[in-house]
């Protein structure tokens, strides 16, 4: 179910498929443009019976915008929900809508968070987990973003359930994907969910897991666990 989900995900936004038709896919399979193109012109009700196709969680894009953060009293003060989405179709008209890292302004921070989590370690949900992160070059970042949230709208990861949500840090001289989690402390998922993100990302170097608490603690934390 997972895997036909991601699936569904990784196929553009004009790629929704009839009810009837997708009953017929092998697991995992996409239907192809020439056969959608078919079914609609074949299909009476043409686009009123075209379903969108629910995720298994509802998701909100948050943004801090780096002059109101620069002007904020507490941290995170200024960081905004934008929008919600629950479905394939809905995240594919965002996200052709939005700006990408590498058209972001330095000192940005979108993130991507299942909704009613905030991204904060003060969310009862983050409050003993902590984070993954991968660095790039500044405007380097656009595909490891789309597939990090390919990957976690679509529950690739076998520990999905651990996943709060990512946020993508544009600064000066690069962009950092974070990725945060519930329990730092549970080690096995912690490591299951770090090595499949490179795994997704095929992103070759040494990652570190951060737990919150420690960054409470101290401006320079160190990793916990490293893969
Ligand atoms: P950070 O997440 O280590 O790096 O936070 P950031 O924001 O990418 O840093 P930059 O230098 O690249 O801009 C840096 C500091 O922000 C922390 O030491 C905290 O003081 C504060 N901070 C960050 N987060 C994620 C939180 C949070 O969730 N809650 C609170 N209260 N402070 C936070």
């Amino acid at each position: 179910m997972a895997e036909e989900r991601a699936a569904r995900v990784a196929v553009d936004d004009n790629a929704m498929e009839r009810e009837g038709d997708a009953a017929e896919l092998e697991e995992g399979e996409i239907q192809d443009d020439e056969s959608l193109e078919e079914s609609s012109t074949a299909n009476e009700g043409g686009l009123a019976a075209i379903q969108p196709h629910p995720l298994e969680h509802s998701w909100t894009f948050w943004f801090d915008n780096p002059s109101a953060k620069s002007r904020q009293a507490t941290w995170g003060s200024s960081i905004r929900p934008i929008y919600t989405f629950s479905t394939v179709e809905d995240f594919w008209s965002l996200y052709n809508n939005i700006h990408h890292p590498s058209n972001l302004l330095v000192g940005a921070d979108f993130y991507c968070f299942k909704h009613k989590i905030e991204p904060k370690w003060e969310d009862p949900v983050c409050a003993n987990g902590g984070k993954w992160t991968i660095s790039c070059a500044r405007g380097k970042s656009d595909t490891f973003w789309l597939y990090t949230l390919l990957a976690m709208i679509g529950e690739q990861f076998d520990y999905g359930d651990e996943i709060c949500g990512a946020v993508v840090n544009v600064r000066g001289k690069q962009e950092r994907i974070a990725l945060w989690t519930k329990n730092a402390g549970n080690e096995a998922s912690q490591l299951s969910i770090g090595r499949q993100w490179k795994e997704f990302l095929d992103y070759k170097e040494t990652i570190g897991f951060i737990f919150h608490e420690d960054a409470k603690k101290s401006d320079r934390p160190k990793n916990r666990y490293t893969i």
